[in-house]
């Protein structure tokens, strides 16, 4: 949980698994074990983002390619390298386009911590249009603390409020647009983000407000929804023993699912695309994951 954002997790992760290759000890074979074991370990981390397995996969692609051990090692940190290019590449131009899509005076709302739509954001106030943000705080961990804050730093005017008040902004504050990261999307255009995602969205859909998810083609999978693994994290985030009362069990599902008709379009870094077209488009040329 120190790294947040599937972008920065998958390129921390692919980088973390080659220099896993190249510090491992022995002969090719040790190295494609290393590998598997390294790659098994750092997928159980996060099981619910795709970016996840389409980091670490090139990684391993590279060392069961590779003829001896010290190509292994060059092609597995080189592998890394070229995956953190794809994710800039496709960001930069994320945040381009969906810039695009919000005019002067645009009142946007968020939820979570995606570098992408921080990115988007801090492209169209660079642009000159005064936008404005409304930012939920995203229990249980906080992590629209970090958005606000990133956005306040980059001088855009932010509000910080509880994730139940996403609602009453969307229907009391005039917002006319809301912008999300993604973890997932599965094949048939559903959206996996941080919990609380498929609230908002059902109310933005109410209000007529556009609702659009920041997704790089590295985050879609052909796998249907239904076997995209919610993840379960530490009861503590909730509430530590010594705030709960004897008895209290917690549930703590970090991530949900947003179904394709609530999603008015996916900015790629191949456009901003509708569900299924964003779909497909991505998986045209995605490599298939071991
Ligand atoms: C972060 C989260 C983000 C997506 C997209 O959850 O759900 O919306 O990962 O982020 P967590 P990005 O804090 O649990 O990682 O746009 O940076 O890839």
């Amino acid at each position: 949980m120190r790294i947040r954002g599937a972008a920065a997790i998958g390129c921390s992760a692919a980088q973390a698994l080659a220099d896993h290759v190249v510090t491992a000890a022995g002969g090719l074979e040790a190295l494609r074990q290393a590998v598997v074991a390294g790659a098994e370990r750092l997928r159980a981390t996060r099981p619910t983002a795709v970016s996840l397995r389409h980091a670490l996969a090139p990684v391993v692609a590279a060392v069961f390619a590779a003829p001896d051990p010290e190509v292994a090692r060059r092609d597995a940190r080189e592998a890394a390298g070229v995956f953190a290019g794809r994710v800039r590449a496709a960001q930069e131009e994320i945040a381009r386009l969906g810039a695009d899509l919000l005019p002067a005076g645009a009142r946007v709302l968020t939820h979570c911590h995606s570098t992408a739509v921080v990115d988007i954001l801090a492209a169209a106030y660079h642009a000159g249009r005064c936008i404005e943000v409304w930012t939920d705080e995203t229990r249980p961990f906080w992590q629209g603390r970090i958005t606000s804050r990133a956005l306040a730093e980059a001088g855009i005017p932010v509000t910080l409020m509880v994730d139940s008040a996403a609602h009453s902004a969307l229907t009391r504050l005039d917002i006319d647009h809301v912008l999300v990261g993604a973890d997932t999307v599965a094949g048939d255009g559903s959206l996996f983000n941080k919990v609380g995602t498929a609230a908002v969205a059902l109310s933005a859909q109410e209000c007529g407000v556009p609702f659009h998810a920041a997704a790089a083609t590295y985050k879609f999978t052909s796998e249907p929804a239904g076997s995209i693994r919610i993840e379960e994290r530490d009861p503590d985030e909730v509430a530590a023993p010594g705030e709960r009362a004897a008895g209290v069990r917690v549930w703590n599902p970090v991530f949900d699912r947003t179904p394709p008709d609530r999603v008015t379009a996916y900015i790629t870094e191949k456009g901003v695309l509708p569900p299924m077209e964003a779909v497909r488009a991505a998986l045209a040329d995605l490599e298939v994951t071991p």
